[in-house]
């Protein structure tokens, strides 16, 4: 706890000394936000129709304190973000699913993704329950930017936060979910919440850092199809990285994209503020760590997706170009370069000039 208070306080200093160099013009961006009426956050993003649209979270000044389990993320509805081409405007398509329509939501919406089969837009959602449990849900809708439907009931079997959907080449979809710290994780054990588990750190370091979790969904995009796994990560000789191991083991947010045949499962290290990926030969995993690919972004969360659109490689990212706050982000987007040996080209979001 000490440790997380002081990486924490590290985080503030960061973000400060980075709020005064932006103040005297010395930061210079590598994108610009994709737009700036209203906050937004934990971009999704995939091509439907040809065209690019961005399932972001939709950040507000709640008035909530900052602390580590992320309560000052008090979201309460989504807005669905579009693009016709790169560098084109982003066209905010207004609220698609409000806290108040969500019959079984408490508090705090966060990152969503979205999915697309048979004419069925699905818009996944972690939100928490009346319990304070984070679950996941999903609503649905005859159009990307909706208005969407949301179910009576969040998935059976779901918990954690942060749905990343992937459908492979043969028709089958997958979500990966899950998030340590605020997003509860280390809090479930064998499909059971503890209600007096740790809020941050499990202190466990020299143990098989906690995993991100994967499941295969039914036809019905609706629900699980069988047990959720374990999407583990391994060292190259096999192991399972550590809890201690923080600028390598998985934190929250992640997503899976395939490049030549390969499953690339990119994620952050959070409380180390990375980027980092690795990758596999099923999309179930074990996953060989890579490497890092982006370097922390201003602010302290840091959440992306990747997607192909007319041949190139795109990263959606969020910073707080904007506000210089953790908890009010903005979007934006960048290209991605696989190098010739399959490894990820180094980002950096940003520079400050002497
Ligand atoms: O936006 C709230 C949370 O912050 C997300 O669910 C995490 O991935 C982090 O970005």
């Amino acid at each position: 706890m000490f440790k997380s208070k002081l990486l924490f306080l590290a985080a503030g200093i960061f973000s400060f000394i980075h709020a005064e160099a932006q103040q005297k013009g010395r930061i210079k961006y590598l994108s610009k936000p994709l737009i700036s009426t209203i906050y937004t956050a934990d971009p999704s993003a995939h091509v439907f129709n040809g065209k690019i649209y961005i399932y972001p979270s939709h950040d507000i000044d709640a008035g909530i304190p900052e602390n580590d389990n992320g309560d000052h993320f008090a979201m309460r509805d989504y807005h669905i973000l579009s693009l016709d081409h790169i560098n084109g405007k982003a066209t905010d398509n207004g609220v698609a699913l409000d806290i108040k329509d969500i019959p079984w939501a408490g508090r705090q919406l966060w990152a969503p993704d979205a999915a697309y089969k048979n004419g069925t837009y699905f818009l996944y959602f972690p939100v928490k329950n009346n319990e304070d449990i984070f679950q996941i849900g999903v609503a649905t809708a005859k159009t990307p930017a909706g208005p969407f439907k949301a179910k009576k009931n969040p998935i059976p079997g779901s918990y954690s936060i942060d749905p990343a959907v992937f459908t492979d080449d043969d028709g089958s979809t997958y979500m990966y979910f899950g998030g340590i710290w605020g997003g509860q994780l280390q809090r479930w054990k064998n499909g059971s919440f503890d209600a007096n588990g740790s809020k941050t750190d499990l202190q466990q370091d020299k143990s098989p850092a906690i995993n991100c979790r994967v499941v295969k969904l039914k036809s019905n995009m609706l629900e699980f199809d069988g047990k959720v796994h374990d999407a583990v990560i391994t060292d190259s000789a096999g192991h399972p990285l550590l809890g201690g191991d923080h600028d390598r083991r998985f934190f929250e947010g992640s997503w899976m994209h395939k490049y030549r045949g390969k499953y690339y499962f990119t994620y952050s290290t959070g409380d180390t503020h990375f980027l980092a990926y690795a990758i596999g030969k099923s999309p179930m995993g074990p996953f060989i760590y890579a490497g890092h690919f982006m370097q922390p972004v201003q602010g302290w969360t840091t959440h992306h997706s990747i997607i192909k659109f007319k041949g190139k490689w795109y990263i959606f990212y969020h910073d707080v170009e904007l506000s210089g706050k953790t908890y009010l982000r903005n979007v934006k987007m960048t290209e991605l370069h696989h190098n010739a040996d399959g490894t990820l080209q180094m980002i950096n979001t940003f520079s400050v000039e002497k």
